[in-house]
């Protein structure tokens, strides 16, 4: 027997005494699916200037043809998300075909990401601001993204306000919510039957001392009284160091809004680390709580799972090729709890028991696992290295070069 094929049945065994069954186990991971974004293929930025690097896609178009290769060499990025005022400089007419072209790559448009940022007008605010005219202005942008998302045939519309104040004094908390409040509803009573509105959260930055919109509570009010269509948006960077976000994530999930997630990591703010990257046990104990929610009866409507990161120093595809795996490796990982031995530990108050349970299974070693799911996939076992063989970054960086386009680091 070949060295992989002993490691995967030594791991068959083991799975097995945990009562874990190894075929559901690859049936879910083959069914898995993360979304990657447009504007982790392009350049991207800090505070200190853009970060340009040879071969970042510009149009929607190359963007598009990077994410297909994730989806190509993973078998599970399958859509891309968009974020319109980066991706769609012509508006509307560069929607026409698009949503073919995505799929004569083998992939499809996903969630549509409004800018009510970027422009000047919306310095103090866009749905918050004082001013009728610029809530007005950003209301009128995230109704034509509807448009487009129509166009594309998605249906996920995913809101990220960086309204917010720097300084004590320099707005009114209730005023703002208020006038947040009557602008998402004209939105959200605009959405077509089937569209979903995901409201993301974070604490700073760009706003300094408040955001409108700053912890998952916020968004979850928000989202309630919105309606059954509007759920939080969970980015794993837009915590405060130490917060613990698998008990958010469980928290919604109980309440049935837990929409979908950005996934990144960070360190020490939003850093927009690869997944994973700094804090790996995080993202297990995350998926802990997404296994639970898919093995047990809840409120909770379908979970968007998509990336949201923007590599500077990585080379942009292997980085996102490598999220994807660590996404995957996370959810793997989690599904290898010996759920019955952990539910008697807790029941008992065994707390080392109960705890050695999840270390237990994050201590696993998952890869015979996932080259055995891959190769069922017909995929390359290694995705990365695949992908590196295959030329395409050197092809396309050679191609394209350096180049000036939309987006973080325009
Ligand atoms: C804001 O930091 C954010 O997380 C939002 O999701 C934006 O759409 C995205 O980053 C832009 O990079
Ligand atoms: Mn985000």
């Amino acid at each position: 027997m070949a060295k992989t094929d002993v490691a995967y049945e030594i791991l068959v065994d083991r799975l097995a005494e945990r009562g874990v069954d190894i075929e559901k186990v690859k049936e879910r991971l083959k069914n898995q699916k993360i979304e990657t974004p447009s504007w982790g293929y392009a350049d991207s930025g800090t505070r200190f200037g853009p970060y340009k690097q040879a071969g970042s896609a510009v149009t929607i178009q190359e963007k598009i043809a990077d994410a297909a290769q994730v989806h190509k060499y993973t078998g599970i990025a399958p859509t891309v998300a968009v974020h319109v005022l980066w991706d769609f400089p012509n508006g509307l007419a560069d929607c026409e075909t698009l949503a073919d072209y995505a799929k004569s790559l083998g992939v499809a448009i996903g969630s549509v990401n409004p800018n009510v940022f970027q422009d000047r007008d919306y310095a103090f605010g866009s749905i918050t601001n004082e001013n009728p005219a610029v809530r007005a202005k950003a209301v009128d942008h995230i109704l034509y993204c509807i448009e487009i998302a129509k166009k594309l045939g998605s249906n996920v519309l995913s809101l990220w306000f960086a309204d917010g104040t720097d300084y004590p004094g320099q707005g009114d908390f209730r005023r703002r919510k208020h006038y947040a409040e009557e602008c998402l509803r004209t939105v959200y009573d605009a959405m077509p039957a089937g569209m979903r509105m995901l409201i993301e959260y974070k604490p700073f930055e760009p706003a300094f001392y408040h955001t409108d919109f700053a912890d998952w509570g916020m968004s979850y009010c928000f989202a309630t009284k919105l309606g059954p269509e509007a759920h939080v948006l969970v980015d794993l960077g837009h915590h405060f160091p130490g917060q613990n976000i698998e008990h958010i994530v469980a928290f919604l999930i109980d309440e049935g809004r837990l929409g979908g997630f950005h996934f990144n990591n960070h360190k020490y703010a939003d850093d927009d680390l690869t997944a994973g990257s700094i804090n790996p046990y995080e993202l297990f104990l995350i998926y802990n709580e997404i296994v639970k929610a898919e093995e047990n009866p809840n409120p909770n409507p379908p979970i968007a799972f998509m990336v949201d990161q923007a590599h500077i120093t990585k080379a942009k595809i292997d980085a996102m090729i490598q999220t994807i795996m660590q996404i995957q490796t996370a959810y793997a990982k989690a599904m290898c709890v010996n759920r019955e031995r952990l539910l008697e530990a807790q029941l008992s108050n065994d707390v080392v028991t109960a705890e050695l349970c999840l270390q237990e299974a994050f201590a696993t070693d998952v890869e015979p696992l996932l080259r055995r799911v891959r190769e069922e996939m017909g995929l390359d076992p290694n995705p990365l290295e695949a992908f590196r063989a295959s030329g395409y970054w050197d092809k396309v960086s050679r191609e394209r070069g350096i180049r000036s386009g939309a987006g973080l680091g325009a």
